[in-house]
């Protein structure tokens, strides 16, 4: 019985010696488990933190590379400039380049804004100056609802920055070759810069990853003529190489302007008692705000690039698309740029239809709270 005892605890106490040292190992590894999920220390709220600043870095990077790149093409006067203060504002943006045409004014005068404009919103990003006439070398009107220098004239325009060197053409077709579809183009101006591009090297304007343009009326009435909006008007044969090239182009047209995006002469007041930036950006308007209190008796300023902007990069803006054929009309009589709009969805009774509906016409804009959003990246 004894020697069965003795020979049944020694077992017992062999398990009991496994068990403990098993305890010690588990408890062990769930102590270093504890001190940060896969080794890394873990920060206040309990979220991992980069294990070393070498790391931290490689994440930055990451971020920067991830960044939308885009070009912006302007003939920039005071909705221009609202514009590229968002864009420049926008920590998620990297502004390849500006690329200025005439249009709302001469190109002097439209590049020294650009380059103000980017230097009050802390932006070093490099400006082209590309088109000083139109595409076939007609002269258009070019006079400037927004004032002689297209800022509302308030001795605003003393940029210590000068254009770059080099066309804005070259600028453009370069930088597409160099970011093969990744590039974003935006455009608020006539189209001339795009379409001298175009005639260039089309296979490489083919290489952008999404085109947007302030351009055409949508579905509505025009600023230029009845039929034609401002930007189409001044160059409509650019326009036309530019739409009828079957790239895809997110189109925002006047149609668009609501409430929310028009600002009252009030509220550009009360901007501008904020000094700085929002100063900048309020006087910007004081032209537009003139001419339409004389020509349409209420004194205001529609914003359709900075609206246009607001579709590129906020989140949920755009609502609704119309998928468009456009036929761009370059006669020498009252239709002179219009865009005729046709409809992939609507049914026409003369049977017409097309290859390509390349424009993609907004048609909704979740535009609440666009002003105090302004309001706010200009205090930034
Ligand atoms: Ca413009």
């Amino acid at each position: 019985m004894e020697n069965k005892t003795k020979s049944t605890a020694t077992p017992w106490k062999v398990l009991s010696a496994i068990l403990a040292v098993a305890l010690i190992a588990v408890s062990c590894a769930w102590a270093f488990t504890a001190n940060g999920s896969k080794g890394q220390p873990t920060d206040k709220a309990g979220t991992e933190a980069p294990a070393t600043a070498d790391q931290g870095k490689a994440l930055s990077a990451d971020k920067i590379q991830q960044k939308r790149k885009i070009i912006i093409d302007t003939d920039t006067a005071g909705d221009d400039a609202a514009a590229l203060i968002i864009a420049a504002k926008d920590p998620n943006v990297e502004i390849l380049g500006v690329t200025v045409s005439e249009g709302n004014v001469k190109l002097d005068q439209a590049v020294k804004n650009a380059l103000m404009t980017l230097e009050m919103a802390g932006s070093d990003a490099p400006v082209y100056a590309g088109a000083d006439a139109t595409y076939t070398g007609n002269p258009r009107n070019v006079f400037s609802v927004f004032g002689k220098d297209g800022m509302g004239d308030q001795d605003l325009i003393h940029p210590t920055r000068k254009a770059a060197d080099g066309s804005a053409i070259d600028f453009i077709l370069d930088t597409i070759k160099a970011n093969p579809d990744e590039v974003e183009i935006i455009a608020l101006g006539p189209v001339t810069n795009l379409a001298l591009a175009f005639d260039k090297d089309e296979e490489t304007m083919k290489r952008v990853k999404r085109y947007w343009s302030m351009g055409t009326t949508g579905f509505g009435h025009g600023n230029a003529t009845p039929v034609a909006e401002f930007n189409v008007y001044h160059d409509a044969e650019a326009y036309k190489v530019f739409a009828e090239s079957g790239v895809p182009v997110t189109v925002l047209g006047l149609d668009m302007m609501n409430d929310d995006v028009i600002h009252t002469k009030e509220w550009l007041d009360e901007i501008a008692s904020k000094g700085g930036l929002s100063e900048f950006f309020a006087k910007s308007f004081g032209g537009l705000v003139k001419f339409n209190e004389q020509a349409n008796g209420k004194a205001y300023a529609d914003n359709p690039d900075g609206t246009c902007m607001a579709c590129v990069l906020w989140d949920g803006f755009v609502q609704e698309t119309e998928a468009c054929h456009p036929v761009v009309m370059t006669e020498d009589n009252e239709t002179y740029g219009q865009v005729v709009l046709y409809k992939k969805s609507y049914g026409y009774d003369s049977g017409i239809t097309f290859e390509d509906y390349n424009f993609n016409v907004i048609t909704k804009i979740n535009s609440k709270g666009f002003r105090e959003k302004l309001a706010s990246l200009l205090e930034q």
